[in-house]
């Protein structure tokens, strides 16, 4: 499924997002940078050791809930690997859905800085974080809508999801918007 907004597209597949050839794949990363499962784990095992010795080499003291940082991609077919801190769900009174949103913001600006025309997302936050996922969608399509035009390069955002419920959530909210 995929919306035109100009020269611009959201697209949404899908799949497994180790297995996306674009410029750069965001990585549902934790705070500390320490590797994980879901989404953390398939990268780092899929993309090899080099991409976690650049994480420890370039921020030893970690990323931010709602922020994000980039490394080369290691085996993975893109560029960059983009490390998105989402929130961890507890409610949705502790600012979990600006955290959300700032993390795919500057997602779409780490982009722009790096020169990517495209940009593959999984749905953070949704998996061991555990943000009911009809929301998480709303806020993840809203986010790009609206910071699209910022980042005029970055023609491909595909939200890459991992089974048919996040994929029919997405659609949705996709259809929602356009
Ligand atoms: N491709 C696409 N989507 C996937 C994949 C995959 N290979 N694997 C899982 N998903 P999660 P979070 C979906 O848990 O909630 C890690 O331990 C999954 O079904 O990967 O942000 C980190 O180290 C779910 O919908 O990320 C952190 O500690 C979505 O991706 C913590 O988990 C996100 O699930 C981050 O939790």
């Amino acid at each position: 499924m995929r919306a035109d907004f100009g020269q611009q597209m959201i697209e949404l597949v899908e799949g497994d997002i180790t297995a996306q050839r674009v410029d750069a794949i965001v990585n549902a990363a934790n705070s500390r940078l320490a590797g994980g499962g879901g989404v953390d784990g398939a990268i780092h095992r899929h993309g090899g050791p080099r991409i976690m010795q650049e994480t420890d080499r370039l921020y030893p003291d970690g990323c931010p809930t709602g922020s994000a940082v980039v490394t080369g991609a290691g085996n993975l077919a893109a560029k960059h690997v983009i490390h998105a801190v989402g929130p961890f769900w507890s409610g949705g009174r502790r600012g979990e859905a600006e955290l959300l949103a700032s993390a795919y913001r500057r997602c779409l600006e780490l982009a722009r800085e790096n020169d990517c025309a495209s940009i593959a997302f999984p749905s953070l936050s949704t998996g061991a974080y555990r943000y009911p996922i009809d929301q998480a969608a709303r806020v993840a399509l809203g986010t790009v809508f609206d910071h699209l035009a910022d980042a005029p390069a970055v023609q491909l955002v595909r939200f890459v999801l991992f089974s048919a419920g996040p994929f029919a959530a997405f659609a949705a909210a996709l259809e929602e918007l356009h």
